[in-house]
This record gives structure tokens, C-alpha cells and sequence, in this order.
């Protein structure tokens, strides 16, 4: 098989990045090891930047966003016994973000690429990038006992963090920043209606808290917990226990309970890989750098590298201009490293430490104070919130 560009991976980096180039005329193939159920199975992230938004209707995906996700308008702190509310829109001059699970995301994207006919491999078997430091790239996997080869001018590889691409560059070639935290986020999806209409993040002395949702009848809740810690360990009863103790008495209280429809544990971390690109090789999203979910940064990340490496195809193709593909990793590295920094600052910020010590959460205590007390600070961080503009 020959297209323009191998596209490793089907998450919403993978997938995106296909639709768009579609929409331009550019032949790409998606090649994912798992099978499309297991893709979906997968419950994620919730909350969209604008720039994420404007992508998927660039990317003629927009329409049941804009149907069914919920638009929020401010976030909640919880500390201290009470709740404050940080008005984004107001904060922002007029800017907000969008509930819209990766799940629907990805089945949006999924059902396009399907609907266009375009050609997609799932349950592909030891995928493997070649010669991306020449001029004729190509993957290898193997499908139904056959072995396949696709050849390519471009491979993006947007596999995540476990995935093969970024493992496949030479190890002196990759300089890796990053931060492991000493702690994880239990998650759990229910059926009950979210405790409020906006999301509630709590800074608790029993650890962090955060009530988030998916629709008005659907809500999803994390808890801090340790690293060794393990999800099958929680019953329904102790999660929503343990829930309810971490939040001020009025959240508590408008708490609804039920059964679990999924629970899992994530590990917190930070992670860059400089460069973003090899030859012909592209890493985006999850392949390249992660954050802690704290700041719901990650998914819109992705996205962003997608715009700037569509954006550096089309040019390539269109204009004949290599500009777009030169400035790729140093354009989006330049939004990781802020995004890093918020999703890091966040962390910093609502989780306890095991080693903070008294000192360490009088200073939580006042940055909290201030923040919802300070126009200067409440600004910065619903600006880093709703997510940077773009400087192309
Ligand atoms: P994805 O979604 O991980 O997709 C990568 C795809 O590549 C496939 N793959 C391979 N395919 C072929 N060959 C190989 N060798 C391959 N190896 C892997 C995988 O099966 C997969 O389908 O990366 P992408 O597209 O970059 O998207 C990024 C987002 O998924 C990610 O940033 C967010 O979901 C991060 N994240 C969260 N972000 C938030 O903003 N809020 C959250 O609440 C939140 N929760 C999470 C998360 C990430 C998690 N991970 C990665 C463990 C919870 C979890 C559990
Ligand atoms: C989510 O709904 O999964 C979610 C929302 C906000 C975050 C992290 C996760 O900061």
C-alpha cells in the first residue's frame, strides 16, 4: 500500500489528524493495534478548549458537540469547608470550555472516517516504523497472519505514551524531561446526576477530590489516591464515602450515589520528549508529552499538535513549502511546555503531598485565598483554563 501519510495510532490525535488531511485531499491510513471496541472502551478525558472545538467542525465533526456537550462557563474551588466559584467567562472576556467525553470524540471521528470510506487498520500486530530518517518511510505490521508494508512520504506517529513511534528513535536522539508524582486519581463513571452544574475541584486534607460529568445524567469523580493502591480494591460504597468526606458540607450533601459503570486508576505525570520530529517521523499528542489530568490539558494538547502538523502537511503538499514541517516540533513544544507548566502548577496546587509538610499547605492555603481573591491570579489561571490562543 502507498499513501502520503502513516497515521500510527486511533486515539483523537490519529484520528483527527486523518479527517483533517481528508478534508484537504491528503491520502493517510490509520494503522491501531487494538480493535475499535477497545478504543471506545476507554473513558478518558472531559473537557474541550475552544481551539479543540473549532477543530473538530474544521474537521466536519462538530455536530453532536455542539448538540449534546455542555458549555461551562466557570469552575468551583472547594477548600477550607466552602466553595468559590471562578467565573471563566467573565475572567476571560467571554471565553469558556465544552463537556464533551473523549469517547464521543472518538466515536464521532470514527464513524466519519468510516462514513468517507477511508482506509483504517485495527488489531494490526507488531506495527513497526522504518527508514523515517530517509526519504522513503514505512510501516510494517501484521494483520490475519500476513505480513503488510505501507509506504509512505510521512509517518505521524500518534500512538501514546506506551506506543511504538517515539520508542523507535534512537535513544540519543530524544531528550526526556519529566516528573512522576507520588500519588494517582481513582476514577468512576456513574448514571447519578453531577453534584452541581460546574465542576468541583477540591483541595481536602484527605487528598484531592474532583466532580466532573459527562451529560446531566451522567457524572464522573476522581479521587487522589496512592500509587499502589488498585481499583478492584474499592467497593461503590467506599468510593462515594470517601468522596463525600473530601468535600465542603454543601457538595457533600447534593451528592447522589450509585452503582459504577466503570472504575480505573491513572497514575500522575509530567512528561516532555524534545524533539517532536525526526526526519519524516511527527510524534503528536500523548507520544510526545503528558500531563497530569489536573489541569484537563491533555486531550487539548493533542489537538493542538494536530492543528499545527495538518496545517504543516497541507502547506507541504499545497504550496510546496517545507516551512510548516521544519517549525513543527518547535511551534508545538512552545504550547506543551506552558500547558506542562499549568497542568503541574494545578497539581501543585490542590493535591496533598506526602512530604509537604505544615509549611507546604499554609502556602497551598494562601495561593487558594488569593486566587479567589485576586482578579490579577483568578485571571491567569481561567486564561490557562480555557486554554491559550495560538500564536502561529
Ligand atoms: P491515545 O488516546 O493514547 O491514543 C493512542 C492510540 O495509539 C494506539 N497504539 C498503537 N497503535 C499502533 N501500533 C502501536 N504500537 C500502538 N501503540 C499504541 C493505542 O491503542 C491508542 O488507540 O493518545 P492521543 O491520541 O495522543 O490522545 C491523547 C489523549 O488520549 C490523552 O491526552 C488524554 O486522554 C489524557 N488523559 C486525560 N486527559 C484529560 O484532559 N483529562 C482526563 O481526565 C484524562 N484522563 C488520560 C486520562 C489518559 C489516560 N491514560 C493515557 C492512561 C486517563 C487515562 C487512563
Ligand atoms: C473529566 O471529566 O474526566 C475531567 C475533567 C477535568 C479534569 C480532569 C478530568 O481536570
Amino acid at each position: 500500500m502507498r499513501v502520503q501519510i502513516a497515521i500510527v495510532g486511533s486515539g483523537p490525535a490519529g484520528l483527527l489528524l486523518g479527517q483533517l488531511l481528508h478534508r484537504a485531499g491528503i491520502a493517510a491510513v490509520v494503522i491501531e493495534q487494538r480493535s475499535k471496541d477497545h478504543v471506545l472502551a476507554r473513558i478518558r478525558a472531559g473537557i474541550l478548549e475552544q481551539i479543540s472545538q473549532d477543530l473538530l467542525d474544521a474537521a466536519g465533526v462538530g455536530e453532536r458537540m455542539h448538540r449534546e456537550g455542555l458549555v461551562h462557563h466557570g469552575i468551583e474551588l472547594a477548600f477550607g469547608g466552602r466553595r468559590h466559584r471562578l467565573d471563566l467567562y467573565r475572567l476571560t472576556g467571554g471565553r469558556a470550555v465544552r463537556v464533551y467525553g473523549q469517547t464521543e470524540l472518538t466515536r464521532d471521528l470514527m464513524e466519519a472516517r468510516e462514513a468517507a470510506g477511508l482506509p483504517s487498520v485495527y488489531q494490526a500486530a507488531e506495527v513497526r516504523v522504518h527508514d523515517f530518517d530517509g526519504e522513503r518511510p514505512r510501516v510494517t505490521f501484521r494483520r490475519d497472519g500476513q505480513r503488510h508494508e505501507v509506504r509512505c512520504d510521512f509517518i505521524a506517529g500518534c500512538d501514546g505514551y506506551h506506543g511504538v513511534c517515539r520508542a523507535s528513535v534512537p535513544a540519543g536522539a530524544l531528550r526526556i524531561y519529566e516528573r512522576v508524582y507520588p500519588f494517582g486519581w481513582l476514577g468512576v463513571l456513574a448514571d447519578t446526576p453531577p453534584v452541581s452544574d460546574e465542576l468541583v475541584y477540591s483541595n481536602h486534607e484527605r487528598g484531592f477530590a474532583l466532580c466532573s460529568m459527562r451529560s446531566p445524567t451522567r457524572s464522573r469523580h476522581y479521587l487522589q489516591c496512592s500509587l499502589d493502591d488498585r481499583a478492584e480494591r474499592w467497593s461503590d460504597a467506599a468510593f462515594w464515602d470517601e468522596l463525600r468526606r473530601r468535600l465542603d458540607a454543601e457538595t457533600a450533601q447534593a451528592l447522589v450515589t450509585g452503582a459504577s459503570i466503570e472504575k480505573s486508576m491513572v497514575p500522575l505525570r509530567s512528561f516532555v520528549a524534545e524533539p517532536m520530529r525526526f526526519g519524516c517521523l511527527f510524534l503528536a499528542g500523548d507520544a510526545a508529552h503528558i500531563v497530569p489530568p489536573t489541569g484537563a490539558k491533555g486531550l487539548n494538547l493533542a489537538a493542538s499538535d494536530v492543528r499545527y502538523l495538518s496545517r504543516a502537511f497541507i502547506e507541504y503538499y499545497r504550496d510546496h513549502s517545507a516551512a510548516g514541517i521544519a517549525d513543527y516540533s518547535a511551534k508545538c513544544l512552545r504550547r506543551v511546555w506552558k500547558a506542562e507548566r499549568f497542568s503541574w502548577h494545578m497539581t501543585s496546587l490542590l493535591h496533598r503531598f506526602p512530604d509537604q509538610g505544615e509549611f507546604g499547605h499554609k502556602i497551598q492555603e494562601a495561593e487558594l485565598d488569593y486566587l479567589v481573591h485576586s482578579q490579577a491570579a483568578a485571571a491567569s489561571l481561567a486564561e490557562n483554563y480555557v486554554g491559550l490562543p495560538f500564536e502561529d
